[in-house]
Parts: structure tokens; sequence; C-alpha cells
């Protein structure tokens, strides 16, 4: 199937990363090669839901724009991934573009080596795969994929996501010289299961600045979290944890440093619609704009959209001033579009609740809020009228949070059809919406228990990157 064939469907969205049709995703093997950015993906390429996994490929002068490219990789019979080439890295290893990868055969997954001669384009598999023969035989693991490899001096280094059977997620340490033999050096730090899930999925160690920084997926959380720490080259000590992205859609996320020494990330957004809305769309998962990482003190990990983004600006318009009774909505656009970039700037003045609505009918009957709740300590993206498909997900999820002596909030805002971004002081919410009707493309805000006022709000349409 064609991208153009989806283009008129109204929640598939012009400004984020998506395959051309079908099933996608964690992104894989993110790597910026001979200056160009590659981008790699968990894909089915033949139905809309999970199943066999292939490598789906797109590449981008500018993370914004992509080029989609072949497929990857691609399962083979009878061999260690015959049931799926599952999630993976690329590194550059002696000039050599290297992918060490999980293979998937009967529900086993094992690491996998395949290389590229021809700039990332084709790949072969190396006939001795796979280059690690079983996990750890003397622990009781619930899984064993997913690769994190980087390099000290002449030593390559793997971590392998992981569960312990009854204790919790690891991320298990293996070095090499060359990619092919690896000895196994243990793990290199426990979660607890009742805290931090039961198995870890794609671990992605880095350093920012002094620190270390450990991202993974746990199952069941079905959310991904940071440990920040430190890492003597054998023992991670964790001693702050946060979320990666608190809207409760984002997972399996990767990071890569850029030629300009940049931390960036890309998490996968998965649907909040049934299994049959997605097969009848014809395609499922969204990749989330590209974040730059930083840390900030009392270790948090914060993330803020890459500054690239505003090149897909125009038609700039400005509100400001706009005084807000407690009570009601006032409009600031009837039909302002779903492809949008929102700055506001609010004085939550003495209102309990204050709420930006987003993709909302001229009736109301539609609309999703961003809602900032004094009386919760909350800032919310709140789901409950965002569609009258009352089949599709309609929780809330955000962040605890309380506002600045002076009372006032920053928010940026990212609308993109059925994806909604929000950065507030460098956390991020992001979620899933599917309005139904047409005209569900109003911006208004409201106060509520007191009067707040909206200090400026910047809005941009942002063009389709297709
Ligand atoms: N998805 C991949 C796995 C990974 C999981 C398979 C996370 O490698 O553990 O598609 O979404």
């Amino acid at each position: 199937m064609s991208r153009e064939r989806l283009q008129a469907d109204p929640h598939r969205p012009g400004y984020h990363f998506l395959p051309p049709a079908n099933w996608m995703n964690d992104p894989n093997g993110l790597i910026q090669w001979r200056g160009q950015y590659h981008l790699f993906y968990q894909h089915n390429p033949h139905e809309p839901i999970w199943g066999p996994m292939y490598w789906g490929h797109a590449v981008s002068n500018d993370l914004l724009h992509w080029q989609d490219l072949p497929i990857a990789l691609a399962p083979t019979p009878d061999s260690p991934d015959a049931n799926g080439c599952w999630s993976g890295v690329i590194v550059e290893h002696d000039g050599v573009a290297t992918m060490i990868y999980s293979g998937n055969r009967a529900d086993r997954q094992l690491p996998c080596l395949a290389t590229s001669v021809d700039d990332l384009q084709t790949w072969q598999k190396d006939p001795n795969n796979p280059v690690i023969a079983a996990p750890p035989a003397y622990l009781d693991l619930l899984t064993f994929r997913d690769h994190c490899i980087w390099k000290e001096g002449n030593t390559w280094y793997q971590l392998i996501g992981a569960g312990i059977r009854a204790r919790g997620g690891t991320a298990l340490l293996y070095s090499s010289t060359d990619l092919h033999r690896w000895e196994y050096l243990g793990p290199i730090c426990e979660g607890r299961s009742s805290e931090t899930g039961e198995t870890w999925e794609c671990p992605d160690l880095f350093t920012l600045g002094e620190r270390h920084v450990l991202v993974v997926s746990p199952i069941p959380l079905r959310r991904a979290i940071y440990l920040i720490g430190s890492f003597d080259g054998r023992l991670f000590q964790p001693q702050t944890e946060g979320d990666i992205d608190a809207g409760g859609h984002l997972y399996a996320p990767l990071s890569f440093r850029d030629d300009q020494g940049r931390r960036i990330m890309i998490g996968w957004l998965w649907e909040g619609r049934t299994q049959d809305a997605q097969i009848v769309a014809g395609w499922a998962g969204v990749m989330s704009l590209p974040r730059m990482l930083r840390l900030v003190e009392p270790d948090r990990l914060l993330a803020e959209p890459i500054p690239e983004l505003e090149q897909l600006r125009h038609h700039h318009r400005r509100y400001s001033m706009l005084d807000l009774h407690g009570g009601a909505l006032v409009s600031i656009e009837e039909q302002a579009g779903n492809l949008l970039e929102l700055q506001l700037t609010v004085d939550l003045g003495n209102a309990t609740q204050v709420g930006l609505a987003v993709c909302r009918a001229p009736d109301g009957s539609e609309q999703t809020l961003i809602l900032i709740d004094r009386s919760r300590g909350r800032l919310e993206i709140d789901r409950s009228q965002a569609s009258l498909d009352l089949a599709s997900h309609r929780e809330s999820y955000g962040i605890d949070w309380s506002p600045s002596p002076n009372h006032h909030i920053n928010l940026r805002v990212f609308v993109d059809r059925s994806v909604i971004e929000v950065f507030v002081e460098g956390e991020c919410i992001t979620s899933r919406i599917y309005p139904q009707q047409a005209n569900s493309l109003g911006l208004a805000i409201g106060a509520w228990g007191g009067d707040a006022q909206l200090i400026s709000a910047d809005v941009w349409d942002m063009q389709s990157i297709w």
C-alpha cells in the first residue's frame, strides 16, 4: 500500500514519522551515517497489527522530512530469525555498519548480527548467528532481548534487556573486541518487580554530562522509565527514577548522539483505539517527535522538541491579554485546524482549573482538554470528550504539577491529527485522540473556580512532511 492511499485519513499524522502503511512499533538502529539520519523500525508490512517483525527503513537530512527506503531486514525461514527480526541497534565497526538485533525463533530471542556495505541499504546476516548462543544459564530469565552497544577503547560493550523471575527487570552486560564473540560480565543492576517491572525491554544506556542514564521499557508497566545514576563499567547505581513521557502512549524509546553532540530520542506512540479500528484504518503506530534530552538538578531528565521543527511552522497568529472569567471556554479560533504548534503563557490567577481545548467541535461535542487542575495538583490531557467514538481510549494521563510562585505556566503543544504532544517545563505528555467530526478543529481556553488570563498564545499551522 502506498502512502498516498492513506493520505486522506483524518487521523493520520502529517508531521510525525510513520510507515507508508500497516504496523510499526519500536524505533531501531537510529544512527547518523555519512551525514544522514537513518531511522529503522519494527514493522509488519503485511497487516496493521503486530506480527512477524521486519525492519522498515527511512532516511532524512534534517530529522523532519523522511524518505522511505526498501525494507532493511526480513525474517529468513529456518534461521535464528525465522519468526521475526526484533529490536536492535547499529554501530560502525572498522568502517563497516554492523547491526545487532534479536532474532526470534519459536518465541525465543537471541542476538544476531548483520552488516551492510552499501550505506545501510541492504544487510547481510552473519552465517554464525546467533552471536550469543543462549542467555546465562544460572539466571532464571523471563526474557532476553533488545540491545544497547557502545565502545570504550578497543572494547565493545553490549547490554541486553532481561527479567529475572520473581525478582525484576535487569540489563545484562557483555564485552567483545569484534562484535562476534561476546563475553558475559553480569547484570549491571536489578530492579524490583513491584516498582520497575518484571522484565526490561529496550535498554538504552548513555551519558549526559557527568551522569549516566539508563532508559528501559518495563513489562508490564506499559511506559518507558529512566534511571539516573553512575556506572563504573560493571555496575550501574541508580539514584533517581522518572517517566520518559507521562501520557501513557510512548514506549521503547531509542536515543543516539548526533554530530552536534545532541542526545536525541524518538519513541513509539501506540494507538489508543481498538484493533478493529486499526485494521479498518490500514495503519498503526507513529513515532514521537525527535526530542533533545538534558539533565537538570536535582536529577531530572528533561526533553524538548528539536529546534528543526520550527522550519515546519507557517501562518503565524498571536493572541494576547485574553481575560478568562470563571466558568466558560472562550474560543480562540473556531477552525484552527489539527496540524498545529501552540506556545502559550497563562497567568492562572486565582482559578482552580484552567483548560486549553484543542480539536474542539463548534458545539463542544468533541474536544480534548489540556487541563491544569490546581485542586489536585495535576496537569493532564483529558480525553473524556475527545471522540464520539466511545471505543477509543478516554483515560486521562498527566503529571503532578504545581504552579511557580508567579502563577504563570508556559505550555508548548503539538497537535498532529491523532497525536497530541505537550511539553511543559521539560516534561512530556503525549496522547492519541480520534475525533469523528470533520469540524473538530477549534481552539479554546477557559478557567473554572476563579479568574485567569491568557497572556499570550502563538499559533502556527504546521506543514506536512510528506
Ligand atoms: N518489541 C520488539 C522487541 C521489544 C518489544 C518486538 C518492545 O524486541 O522487546 O517487536 O516493544
